[in-house]
Order: structure tokens, then C-alpha cells, then sequence
């Protein structure tokens, strides 16, 4: 009798011992994030995500509610489960915790501290909760990636991780206009460059091949201007509906939108749609080739500040950001003393509806209101121009951030006239020591262009973007200091399987040991 007793109290604490879970061993120290957070330290215990997993976010905060249920969301489909949202006044025991905390730094800063039952995610603002997410997702199994239910322990390894940016700029251009793209395709474009912590999306809406965003007061703006493209495809252009969703769409992921209407030059498609714009007030041939530097604005007729001030208008109405890009880069047959009292005047155009102005690096010619941006993408000179009139620097270096550029001589989609770029000369650079006379406060931040003379559909843009966009945000996000090719690209290898889950089609740089 006694002996079966003690068998069945020992066999009692063994079964106890073997239920009482014992949280796995991680090491946070081996997750390759990028871009690299400024602070982590790891405490090697884990904590697991179940379906008894709540997400509690910060009573009576709504942002930080549409972030619990952003993070939900986003769990859901790899993970199967539906986990719960919940309002808490207070640190709950356990499970996921998004609050505001009155953190140092911006908006952008965040901390992130796991322990066996409890992730306590904290920021000063919406944004720095959203990175906080992105930072989990890649600290998630890569298996989270996938649309359908895995058969995955979800587990993340515990400590702390203190993390801001370096710039507050960190953006990536898309050239709708030589090639047309679908609103998915912009939003599958936003999705990529915010896994990785970018905030900018300038898009290039209008040039010689195409008029893309819908001007109401112009409508043969997009019947003609935006009814082709490069190599006489059907073009196609964006509604204001679908333009306010883009803004929408960019704004829920911490993206602010940048449209962009080139001018003086790169405007065949406004010439082609209404002839009054000509100086000769003939209307011009729609162009579906890839020269450049060959059309103008008639600078000297008062129709064309009109046309400019309904267009501006339109688009400042639509756009939630605080900038307009006016473009102004290779006017070539536009004379320096046309070009700069246009280029004034267009620049007071875009203050008066409440925006503040960017423009390539050639309005440096022009007198510069106070918060005009010079985007530096081809004359260094001309940044400095800039810089000696009190503007910031959006650094676009064309050898260095240029994503139409060939890897190298063998890529079969764009360009070489300013390098080619292989991943590790897409990386190795410090945009603060790039140039003399361009330094660390001069620049806002950084910009990656994606030009589409040769670029007509996702897939393509995908192999031009990744992953050299992946070393932008890095270079974007940490302290220079902390860049070093030899670890960058060891983390960049681990980056595979999340973009092959994502279907991205990514070119497999030989310079990285994927596998
Ligand atoms: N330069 C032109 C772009 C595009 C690009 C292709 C700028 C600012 C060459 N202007 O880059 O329109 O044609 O690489």
C-alpha cells in the first residue's frame, strides 16, 4: 500500500515537472536583423506565441490600438490564430504589450524587451511601435512570412532592444511614368521598403512618356498624357480615388507619399496633351522612347504658372505629406535665365498651398526658399550650391542608390551610365563622408531611386530593388559607425528565406553565401 502511495506521488511530480513547460533557450544575439538596432541585449530565454496569447494595448489610445490590431493581423495567417485585442490601464502579467512611453529620440524610437511571458513594446509614437513590429517579425521564424497556417513554434528570444534612426529620411523613388504600375503593384512596393524601416515614397508621377495622377481642372492630362509609356504600351494613370488610397495605404505603414511633377523639363506628356504649354502652341508628339533633356515648359506664358498653380493645388489636396517634388533635373533646352525665375516661381507656387519644395540637384541654380530639400543625385556641386543657401541634402548618389543601375555588365534589366552596382558598392558607403563639403547635418537623409525605362513589371522591379534596397535602410536607419560589410552581409544571407517566402524575386548576389 505504501509503496504504490510513494509510486504515485513520485509519478505525480514527474508528470508535474514535464508540464510545466521550460521556456527553450534563444539566443537573441543570433537573429540578423536589419537594419542593425542601435541597442540589444540578450537575457537567452524565450517566450513562445500561443493561442492563449493576448496583444494589449494602452487604454484610451487609439493609435496604438490600430497597432495591436495591425500586429494581430499581421500574425494571423502564418500562425492560424486570431489572437486577442484587448484595452489594459495597466502592464499586464503577460502576453504582448504596446504602449507610449516618454521615450528620448522621435517618434521613431522604440524599445523592445522580451521575457519568458511577457513583450513590452514601448514608443513615443505610432511610428516607433510599427518599427518595433517590423524588428519581431524578423525576430519571428521566417516561416511568419507565409500566407497559410505553418506548422511552427512561434517563439522569439528574449531581452532588450533599444533602437532609433540615424536619418529621418529614409525613402525610395518609383518612376511610374516610363512605365505605368498598378495601384497593388505601389502597394506591394510600400510593403517591401517598410519591412525595412524606410519612410519616404517619392513617386515620379509625371515625365516625357507619361502624366500619371488625374488633374481634374486638365483632364487631357491622362486621356492623352497618360495613354502610353515607354515602347507605346497602354500607359494607364491613377485616379485621385486611387492616388488618396495609395496616401492611405503608405500612411497606416509609416510611409509618407512625395509626389513629384517634373518641370520645366521632362514634359512631352503635358506638351503632347495641351498645345498652349508650347511656345509655339503646338501641341507635341507623344514619345514612347527613353531620350531625355529634350522638351520645355514655355517659361515666359502666364498659362503656364496657371496650369501649374491648378496642378499643384490638386495634388497639395490630396497629399497629407509635407512636401511636393517639382522636379527641374536636366533642362536641357531650357536657357539658365529661363530656368531660374521659373524655377522661383514654382517654388512659391507649392508655399502658398501649404507644402514645402524638394527638387534635383539643378534648382541649386535658383534662389532657394528656406525648407527647399535638394535632392543630390548627379553634381555634388550643385548639393554645395544648395548647402551654401541654408537647404538640407536628400542624398541620391546615382553610382551609389541608383536601382535601375546593372549589378554588372551581365544583368539583363537596366541601365550603366552612372555604375554598375554590385550589392557590396551598393553598402559600402557613408553618405556623410562621401564628399567633401557635404557633411552628417547637412544631409535630411536618403533616397533610392528606381528609374523604369527598362523596368515594366513587379518581378522586374523586385530583381532591380532587392536586395540592394535591403543595404539603403540600413545605411538610412544605423549609425554609420556600426556598418561593416563583412557582418552586413552574413545578416543579409539570412534575409533569403523571408524573401523567397515573400515571393520576392531577388537577384543572388555571388558576393553573398546564401545557403
Ligand atoms: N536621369 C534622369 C531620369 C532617368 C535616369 C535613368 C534623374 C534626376 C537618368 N533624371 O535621374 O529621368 O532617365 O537612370
Amino acid at each position: 500500500m505504501y509503496q504504490t502511495l510513494m509510486f504515485s506521488i513520485i509519478t505525480m511530480l514527474l508528470l508535474s515537472a514535464c508540464n510545466t513547460k521550460e521556456p527553450i533557450p534563444m539566443d537573441l544575439n543570433e537573429k540578423h536583423l536589419i537594419p542593425k538596432p542601435s541597442k540589444v541585449e540578450a537575457t537567452g530565454s524565450s517566450f513562445e506565441i500561443t493561442a492563449a496569447t493576448t496583444i494589449f494595448y494602452e487604454e484610451g489610445k487609439d493609435d496604438v490600438k490600430g497597432m495591436a490590431q495591425f500586429l494581430a493581423d499581421f500574425l494571423q495567417p502564418a500562425t492560424g490564430m486570431a489572437l486577442a485585442v484587448e484595452a489594459t490601464a495597466t502592464k499586464p502579467a503577460g502576453g504582448i504589450y504596446l504602449h507610449f512611453s516618454a521615450l528620448e529620440g522621435t517618434n521613431e524610437t522604440y524599445t523592445l524587451e522580451l521575457n519568458e511571458n511577457l513583450i513590452d513594446i514601448s514608443a513615443s509614437g505610432e511610428a516607433g511601435l510599427f518599427y518595433a513590429i517590423q524588428t519581431l517579425r524578423q525576430l519571428l521564424p521566417a516561416s511568419i512570412e507565409a500566407t497559410s497556417k505553418q506548422d511552427t513554434m512561434w517563439l522569439l528570444p528574449s531581452g532588450k532592444i533599444e533602437d532609433s534612426p540615424n536619418y529621418t529620411y529614409r525613402g525610395a523613388m518609383l518612376d511610374v511614368s516610363r512605365h505605368f504600375f498598378q495601384v497593388q503593384d505601389v502597394k506591394k512596393f510600400i510593403d517591401y521598403i517598410s519591412m525595412y524601416k524606410m519612410n519616404k515614397l517619392h513617386l515620379h508621377l509625371s515625365d516625357d512618356q507619361g502624366w500619371r495622377i488625374e488633374i481634374k481642372s486638365w483632364p487631357k492630362l491622362t486621356a492623352i498624357g497618360g495613354s502610353t509609356e515607354v515602347g507605346g504600351g497602354e500607359g494607364g494613370f491613377y485616379t485621385q480615388e486611387e492616388y488618396k488610397d495609395i496616401v492611405a495605404y503608405a500612411k497606416k505603414r509609416q510611409i509618407t507619399i512625395i509626389p513629384e511633377i517634373d518641370m520645366p523639363g521632362h514634359t512631352n506628356a503635358a506638351l503632347a496633351a495641351y498645345p498652349e504649354l508650347n511656345c509655339d502652341n503646338k501641341a507635341r508628339e507623344l514619345y514612347t522612347g527613353t531620350k531625355v533633356g529634350f522638351s520645355t515648359f514655355c517659361t515666359d506664358k502666364e498659362v503656364v504658372y496657371e496650369f501649374i498653380d491648378d496642378v499643384i493645388r490638386e495634388l497639395a489636396a490630396m497629399t497629407t505629406g509635407e512636401y511636393i517634388h517639382i522636379g527641374g533635373d536636366e533642362s536641357h533646352v531650357t536657357p539658365l535665365e529661363d530656368y531660374i525665375p521659373f524655377i522661383n516661381r514654382v517654388q512659391k507656387i507649392v508655399e502658398k498651398y501649404g507644402k514645402k519644395v524638394i527638387g534635383w540637384d539643378e534648382i541649386a541654380h535658383a534662389e532657394l526658399l528656406p525648407n527647399t530639400l535638394v535632392q543630390w543625385w548627379a553634381k555634388a556641386d550643385n548639393a554645395k550650391k544648395g548647402i551654401a543657401q541654408g537647404a538640407k541634402v536628400l542624398v541620391s548618389p546615382a553610382t551609389k542608390v541608383y536601382l535601375d543601375m546593372q549589378y554588372d555588365s551581365t544583368t539583363h534589366l537596366g541601365l550603366h551610365w552612372a555604375a554598375y552596382i554590385e550589392v557590396d558598392s551598393a553598402y559600402i558607403w557613408n553618405p556623410a563622408t562621401m564628399v567633401d563639403g557635404i557633411k552628417r547635418d547637412d544631409i535630411i537623409g536618403v533616397e533610392s531611386p528606381l528609374w523604369s525605362e527598362t523596368i515594366t513589371n513587379l518581378d522586374e522591379i523586385e530583381y532591380m530593388m532587392f536586395p540592394r534596397i535591403i543595404g539603403h535602410a540600413e545605411i538610412g536607419w544605423t549609425e554609420a559607425s556600426q556598418q561593416n560589410w563583412e557582418d552586413y552581409r552574413l545578416r543579409l544571407a539570412h534575409q533569403k528565406e523571408r524573401m523567397e517566402i515573400l515571393g520576392i524575386d531577388f537577384y543572388k548576389s555571388p558576393l553573398v553565401d546564401w545557403d
